[in-house]
């Protein structure tokens, strides 16, 4: 193929993408429903991101800044569009933020011309990802991210231990970010750290999850949630657990807030990640929960087990078996969109309402947490169907 002829090659893939429209899957489960084909891939970047177009510089119209994954991305609903803050990956290993526009919520996401530069401070992050958007009621809009540095305790040689935190900028219209101070805390490092959208008695709510090593949470774990007087000068001095880890669940080896909750007259739905341990390795799947209204932090309610689950080629990436959220947007007629990577790798959106799941959350019966008590939770269905139905 000569250059030109690999230009068009290359625009045709890219263009494809850009335009393939998206449809719902069948519905299985009742409160969720899939689309046939990601959001977002590596094949959806632009080609002027990845290649060197000028042909002197770049004979063989090779890959100069390629991207390697698209996904754990934010979402805000602004001005009449969705905008997604995506974690985009580079050959490099380095993540970075670009924004990517739709008018369906469903299809046909465009980025923006360029990446986030995101302001840095002296302590400079060496890598960010997954950032959380919460619409606040104090008229800015956050982001809240996890930084990442080296471990300066780390010994001679050992080049992968790192300390997270949680980054926050904020902004008014996602074009201008100023960076505010990391996050304060006193339990170890801090991922998946995410802003409460209303004051609780004139403070700022935070979820964290709070864990003892970068990829080990230890004795930390659990979605937990403190307040900090101003978002100035972020300091949780103490946090209380949501939602802890538990053994033989989803959630057995930590857990994460997804999203900002979303309010609704019953309480605040959550939707949060849980990963377990099997042989293969972790297991990432979405679940969740709600909390009462005036006191975000209690749960009133948790249905047993995944929300969802890998599925098909959900299940292979550069992470397999993961599905991951950090963004979903309710629509002004109730639709909720939730928007979710698997496996590292890719975007996908799934759609719901916020009557379906309130209802998910409310009427799926709780995880009784002892096989015994499965059977007996399953029997008793299955005795009533028979009384009723069959
Ligand atoms: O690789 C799966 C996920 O692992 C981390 O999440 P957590 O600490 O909650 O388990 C994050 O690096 C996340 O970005 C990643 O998707």
């Amino acid at each position: 193929m000569n250059y030109e002829e690999r230009l068009t090659s290359i625009y045709k893939n890219y263009l494809s993408h850009l335009n393939q429209k998206n449809t719902p899957q069948s519905d299985s489960e009742g409160y969720v429903l899939r689309y046939e084909h990601p959001i977002l891939t590596a094949d959806h970047i632009p080609p002027h991101w990845v290649y060197d177009l000028n042909k002197e510089r770049n004979p063989y119209l090779a890959k100069r800044l390629g991207v390697n994954a698209v996904f754990n991305a934010g979402a805000l609903y602004l001005n009449e569009k969705v905008h997604l803050v995506l974690r985009m990956e580079g050959y490099d290993r380095k993540s970075f933020f670009a924004i990517a526009e739709s008018q369906t919520g469903i299809d046909g996401f465009e980025l923006w011309p360029t990446p986030i530069a995101i302001p840095q401070h002296e302590n400079e992050d060496v890598n960010v990802y997954d950032m959380r958007l919460t619409q606040h009621e104090d008229g800015y809009i956050y982001g809240l991210f996890c930084t990442e540095r080296k471990d300066p305790n780390a010994k001679d040689g050992d080049e992968s231990s790192a300390v997270a935190a949680c980054g926050i900028v904020r902004t008014t219209d996602i074009k201008n970010w100023d960076r505010l101070p990391d996050l304060i805390t006193y339990s170890g490092q801090q991922r998946n750290v995410v802003l409460h959208p209303e004051f609780i008695d004139g403070k700022y709510g935070l979820y964290t999850r709070p864990q003892d090593g970068f990829i080990d949470t230890g004795k930390g774990g659990g979605i937990g949630f403190g307040l900090t007087e101003s978002m100035e000068q972020p300091e949780v001095k103490t946090e209380t657990i949501v939602d802890p880890k538990k053994y033989h669940t989803i959630n057995e080896v930590k857990n994460g807030q997804g999203p900002a909750p979303i309010k609704t007259p019953k309480g605040w739905l959550h939707l949060a990640h849980g990963v377990r341990n099997t042989a293969a390795g972790l297991r990432y799947t979405l679940y969740m929960f709600m909390t009462a209204l005036e006191e975000p932090d209690r749960v009133i309610a948790k249905p047993s087990g995944h929300f969802m689950a890998p599925q098909g080629i959900e299940r292979v990436g550069d992470v397999s078996n993961v599905l991951f959220t950090n963004g979903w947007i309710k629509r002004e007629d109730d639709t909720v969109l939730i928007y979710y990577a698997s496996s590292d790798t890719r975007m996908h959106v799934a759609s719901s309402t916020i009557d379906q799941l309130v209802d998910y959350c409310l009427n799926t019966p709780e995880d009784p947490l002892k096989s015994h008590l499965c059977v007996a939770q399953r029997t008793e269905m299955i005795q009533q169907n028979q009384e009723a139905h069959l």
